[in-house]
């Protein structure tokens, strides 16, 4: 029998390094990985730094992968391919080289301590919502009474987030 498939969404973030070439990479190795199909994926967006402001603007963008993999295998994972790409990480919330944070998964929710689905910042930040609601469409965002929609319009207008039409860019080599 088929195993049970889930929808995911998962945000990436690059600011050290080629920014472009980082995102490609780890779009990579995520498809090689058994129990993960990439389904789609956001345009790049050039967003000002959020947290510790004090560092470089990033490239930020959401995919959307079909598994097979459980919530908890899917991190195991998607640290390893961190790690293969020699994540660069010197101050928490500070730059790094690759960054993939488990956003959605169906409409499950997980309380771990080193788990948590819906991923707990990505209502806060625009950076994340933007890209989603481009390929996901106005969703309720689980665990949450509110949309995507409603949550972008709770935020400070003060983070920057500029779109780059630059898809096609990774399209091509992925
Ligand atoms: O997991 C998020 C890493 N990160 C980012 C990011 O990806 N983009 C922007 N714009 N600011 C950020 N601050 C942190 S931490």
């Amino acid at each position: 029998m088929d195993k049970q498939t889930s929808s995911v969404y998962l945000g990436l973030g690059t600011n050290l390094g080629d920014r472009e070439s980082n995102l490609r990479q780890a779009i990579q190795r995520l498809e090689q990985i058994n129990g993960i199909d990439l389904q789609e994926i956001s345009d790049l967006y050039e967003t000002s730094p959020v947290g510790y402001l004090n560092q470089p603007p990033f490239y930020n963008m959401v995919v959307r992968i079909i598994t097979t993999l459980s919530p908890r295998s899917l991190l195991e994972q998607v640290l390893e391919v961190e790690k293969e790409l020699k994540r660069v990480r010197t101050v928490r919330f500070g730059p790094r080289n690759i960054d993939i944070d488990i956003l959605l998964y169906e409409e499950r929710l997980v309380d771990e301590v080193d788990l948590k689905i819906p991923h707990p910042r990505m209502v806060e930040r625009g950076f994340v919502l933007i890209p989603l609601l481009e390929i996901a469409g106005d969703l309720w965002i689980p665990g949450t009474n509110k949309t995507i929609t409603e949550w972008l319009k709770q935020l400070p207008p003060t983070q920057k987030i500029k779109r780059l039409n630059k898809k096609f860019l990774l399209l091509k080599q992925i």
